[in-house]
């Protein structure tokens, strides 16, 4: 891609403004390299060398409520958005002064509207998100996801290309391809044509280089005014080359091919054939980066992140349990669901056939569970069938968030969270700290877990172990007892991501039906409440701790084995699982010593085992201690299926035989 020596010469002139942006951000960059070579960085510096156009020509075009995405190679993106150096700088070096307060470093970046992240085509559904929420708040601005030509062999990608299309988003995606993704040339993992798979999704398509900043400044705007004029997503290619290595040092590519592009950098050729200009500029930028470098050496390191846990111990005052609603638990969801939308306009929701009617079919459906019922009627347009689409749809939530909106995301079954695991672990859940507490995602998911309907070993599991210890998802297990009205309305007021489990069984279930005769009902002053039951009158032998569904057969057996074998259970069942506040479960088992632990998923790692390890690190005496739960895979019989999982008869047999047996493991006392 050559362009001729008496052109370039004139366009630096006609383009100084973008020549000297384009130069501050290279210069930055080997600044940066070098204080790494001083020991003053750690970690990696993804420089964008030979590339730094492509920031600068796409912000040129930007206005201020745009919003962009960019990647681990974005400090060009950045600066050319931002401008902010000093930030910039002092971030990388882990200064409380950079724009993450130097929690984010080199790939983790913020500024108004601004959000860089590590994980290759993660942000683009978010952006989709956000320009959604400009969308319904029908104002002018768009979405900008930077990604590299490695990103497009993501999955997640081609999800929010389509829903781009199908929704009218305005994103324009700019793919810098620079022709290698670390190691990897494009031609090993590239099939078919980048123009044809943007085309085939519904996304316009432009093509540009970073060899004519006439063409890329031309192509640049067409795409920006498109999208935005438009309101439809883009993809816009622009051809370039990294002269550097992937990170600080590895390169595999040939050194002639290196050498060639070289030549044909734009800026190189500035430093050639206008030398005079070229260190006029580089001496006034050096000078601002020597003192952006000086501000940011004197600033304080970040020397201490609070190492806090999910859990918690805080005391709580118990009384008597109030709810009681002759209503079915899907029906109560419903309706908590339809007082917020009637409450907020801000509440939209969004996922796979929750739809009441549609323009395509004739006959009411309301979500595989019947949950959305007809609110997509009642809130037009603010309750969306998706494509099956799970990480995206998470995604879209997460950007709806970050906008302010009150997202629900409905998950058809909770076995499909595991394609949702990305979003919530290194985005939703990450941001509002890894972003220094500039952005909040009160981004809320329902799911139903939970087998015994037959449904077989990919529709029946309880998957929520698997999310336990993502710092910042919050996690709620709704239960029988506890009205999800109440659930619901702590729910909308978080400012943290919360995945519900609703268990399935559950919803066909009434609120509060069928207490156990003796017993008592309480539950705590919590926003999200812990359930105890306590047999009236007297001293609990055991203590049993369950969440969600399974609470139903816990009571049955509790029921049981007071009649049959006088075992008096006290049973604690939190309401929100993570942060779990373990101080009720502490309180009665310090006065029972016995404990088992009743979970509808496996048990190994779960939350039973975290509930065992944080008894013994408050020195709580458990003279007994048992867990119940499925440890293998669920089978499609409902009969072997009703077998395996807890119910009450094996959790009858459990308790018996914690309470009456001893196990007496003899090897443990031999020397080997
Ligand atoms: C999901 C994910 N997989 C792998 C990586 C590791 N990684 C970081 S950069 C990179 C290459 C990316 O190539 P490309 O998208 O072409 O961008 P470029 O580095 O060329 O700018 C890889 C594999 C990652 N960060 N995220």
């Amino acid at each position: 891609m050559e362009t001729k020596k008496e052109e370039r010469i004139e366009s630096a002139e006609k383009h100084t403004k973008f020549f000297k942006k384009a130069l501050l951000i290279r210069k930055v960059e080997e600044r940066l390299l070098d204080l790494y070579a001083e020991g003053k960085l750690n970690g990696t510096v993804h420089t964008c060398v030979g590339q730094e156009l492509t920031g600068v020509a796409i912000a040129e075009f930007l206005e201020a409520d745009d919003f962009v995405t960019s990647n681990h190679r974005g400090h060009g993106h950045y600066i050319a958005r931002t401008g902010d150096v000093d930030g910039l700088i002092a971030e990388v070096m882990g200064k409380t002064s950079g724009c993450c307060n130097g929690i984010g470093g080199s790939q983790h970046l913020v500024h108004h509207k601004y959000l860089s992240n590590g994980i290759q085509g993660g942000m683009s559904p978010i952006a989709a998100g956000v320009a959604l929420a400009n969308r319904l708040k029908e104002t002018n601005a768009i979405s900008v996801v930077f990604i590299g030509d490695g990103t497009l062999g993501e999955g997640l990608l081609y999800e929010t290309f389509n829903l781009c299309a199908i929704w009218n988003l305005p994103v324009l995606f700019v793919l810098e391809n620079n022709r290698y993704a670390q190691s990897t040339s494009f031609k090993q993992t590239f099939g078919g044509e980048v123009e044809s798979r943007a085309r085939g999704f519904g996304l316009d398509y432009f093509n540009s280089n970073t060899w004519s900043l006439d063409k890329l400044l031309y192509d640049a705007e067409e795409a920006v005014n498109r999208v935005r004029g438009d309101k439809q997503p883009a993809l816009l290619e622009i051809e370039t080359y990294r002269l550097n290595s992937h990170s600080k040092g590895d390169d595999n590519r040939r050194d002639e091919e290196v050498i060639e592009y070289k030549k044909q950098d734009i800026l190189n050729c500035l430093k050639e054939e206008s030398s005079d200009l070229f260190e006029e500029w580089s001496k006034e930028i050096e000078s601002s980066i020597a003192t952006a470098v000086e501000s940011a050496e004197n600033a304080p390191t970040l020397e201490h992140y609070p190492n806090q846990a999910n859990g918690t111990l805080e005391p709580v005052n118990f009384s008597e349990l109030t709810s009681s609603e002759d209503k079915r638990i899907n029906e109560i969801i419903y309706e908590s669901l339809k007082q917020e939308f009637e409450k907020d306009e801000a509440c939209f929701m969004l996922g796979e056939d929750i739809e009441y009617v549609t323009d395509w079919t004739s006959k009411p459906y309301g979500g595989a569970f019947k949950v959305s019922r007809d609110l997509s009627t009642l809130f037009k347009g603010r309750v969306r069938n998706t494509p099956i689409s799970e990480g995206a749809i998470v995604g879209i939530g997460t950007g709806l968030a970050l906008e302010g909106m009150k997202p629900v995301v409905e998950i058809m079954f909770g076995d499909f969270m595991t394609l949702t695991f990305d979003q919530l672990l290194q985005h939703a859940c990450k941001f509002r700290k890894m972003y220094a507490e500039k952005v909040n995602v009160p981004l809320i998911i329902r799911t139903p877990m939970g087998g015994k309907r037959g449904y077989g070993p990919t529709h029946s599991q309880s998957l929520e172990k698997f999310f336990l210890g993502i710092p910042d998802l919050n996690m709620i297990a709704l239960n029988h007892r506890i009205s999800p009205r109440v659930i619901y309305q702590s729910l909308f007021n978080q400012s943290d991501p919360c995945l519900v489990i609703e268990n399935k069984i559950l919803y066909t279930r009434k609120l509060n039906e069928n207490p156990i005769l003796g017993f008592n009902y309480q539950q705590s002053d919590e926003s999200f409440p812990t359930l105890k039951i306590t047999p009236e009158g007297v001293s609990p032998d055991l203590t049993i701790v369950c969440y969600g569904g399974i609470l139903e057969d816990v009571e049955k057996a509790v029921a049981l084995v007071f009649d049959e074998e006088e075992i008096l259970c006290e049973v604690i069942c939190p309401s929100m699982i993570q942060p779990l506040n373990i101080y009720p479960i502490l309180q009665s088992v310090k006065q029972s010593q016995h404990l088992l632990i009743v979970e509808e998923g496996t048990s190994i790692a779960a939350l039973g085992a975290e509930i065992s390890a944080q008894l013994m690190e408050n020195n709580i005496v458990v003279k007994k201690f048992s867990r119940l739960g499925n440890n293998t895979i669920i089978p499609c019989s409902y009969v072997a299926e009703n077998n395996l999982l807890p119910n009450p008869e094996n959790i009858f047999k459990y308790i018996k035989s914690l309470m009456n047996e001893h196990r007496n493991y003899p090897d443990l006392d031999t020397k080997g």
